[in-house]
């Protein structure tokens, strides 16, 4: 048996019996009401020391603290409870509590939500990004698709901007011509290379260093402290500070789990939710920001070329193409919610 089938039975077992303990409360004997003892298990899609861990971790700590240690947590980032695809069948069957996850992971089940992978969607600006990620009417029209799919969204977030690598300068789509562009699993990013000419080529995350080496792709895209801690600034000659889009992650839990909490325990993770989200986009600027001087420090050798205005406009316009690919992805539902997210992105300029 495949060893993450194996895992999944087991914590299938566990996550029954945790639901058969109830994930409520009970009085104690003053009669206030007093938190169960359980297990919550949150589950990321990058490695220890990266933005959602960041995230993950204080989730961890204060969730810990506002129960007085009666809700543990435990951590599992990317690999150790299978890949970012089985985190959300696992949170929809209730083998995970909580998941870190971006849109493109549920691209083909819910394929509105890969509206985050259009270029120079987004404002330039992110305390904008931010702004729009906390207050779009279109984003909570994406929490109420997931609902139909048993995850209850609680908190979307910028992990910092999309930056291109490769072995040569890209500054024009020309350069992307034929270039085997790295991409994560979505059609829709799939669609925004192809309005380049690049010849995209999806790959799990922790393939893409030795697809880099061995020559399999020519170039990724991912934030800077990404681009860090995976080393593929080791086997890169050029970072581009494209800033064509921004990566967007999200914390959704299993619904039904969800809806079993008691008001208390709902309210808790609101408060809880809010400090994080606060908590990771300063986590996530200071990161971007001081791995690409560790980067530059650690292969003096590197190319870091910023945009032009000029270049990223160019861009822009090669990018529309993949707004039709959208519509056509994501039928009429998903056009209402792009054009409401621009209009709202508009509104903020
Ligand atoms: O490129 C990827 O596949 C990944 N990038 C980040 C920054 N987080 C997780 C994701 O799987």
């Amino acid at each position: 048996m495949k060893k993450s089938i194996v895992l999944l039975v087991l914590f299938m077992i566990i996550g029954l019996f945790a639901a058969g303990c109830g994930g409520g409360q009970q009085a104690d004997k003053s009669g206030n009401d007093k938190i169960e003892k359980q297990v919550w298990k949150i589950a990321h899609e990058e490695i220890p020391g990266s933005v959602q861990d960041a995230y993950a971790q204080k989730f961890k700590q204060l969730i810990e603290k506002r129960t007085n240690g009666a809700v543990q947590v435990e951590v599992y980032p990317v690999g150790e409870i299978g890949d970012a695809i089985q985190h959300i069948e696992f949170a929809q069957s209730g083998v995970l509590e909580f998941i870190l996850t971006n849109p493109g992971n549920i691209g083909t089940t819910i394929p509105e939500t890969q509206l985050f992978y259009l270029h120079f969607l987004l404002p330039d600006d992110e305390e904008q990004v931010r702004e729009i990620l906390n207050t779009s009417k279109a984003i909570e029209m994406l929490n109420d698709l997931h609902l139909d799919h048993g995850l209850k969204v609680l908190d979307w977030f910028p992990e910092g901007y999309m930056m291109w690598t490769a072995n040569k300068p890209l500054r024009t789509p020309e350069d992307f011509r034929g270039f085997k562009m790295r991409t994560m699993q979505s059609p829709l990013i799939v669609a925004t290379y192809e309005a380049y000419g690049a010849n995209p080529t999806p790959m799990p995350y922790l393939e893409v260093y030795s697809g880099l080496q061995l020559g399999l792709i020519d170039g990724q895209v991912n934030p800077l402290f990404a681009i860090e801690e995976m080393k593929f600034y080791e086997v890169q000659d050029y970072i581009m500070l494209s800033k064509q889009d921004t990566f967007v992650a999200y914390l959704a839990a299993g619904l039904n789990f969800y809806e079993g909490l008691s008001d208390e325990l709902k309210s808790i993770v609101k408060e809880v939710v809010d400090e994080c989200n606060e908590y990771v986009f300063e986590v996530q600027k200071r990161l971007n920001s001081e791995r690409l001087e560790a980067m530059k420090a650690a292969r003096p050798s590197l190319n870091v070329i910023e945009l032009t205005e000029e270049e990223r406009e160019v861009f822009r316009q090669a990018s529309m193409p993949a707004r039709e690919r959208f519509v056509s992805i994501a039928g009429p539902r998903g056009k209402e919610i792009l054009d409401l997210l621009v209009q709202e992105v508009e509104a903020l300029r």
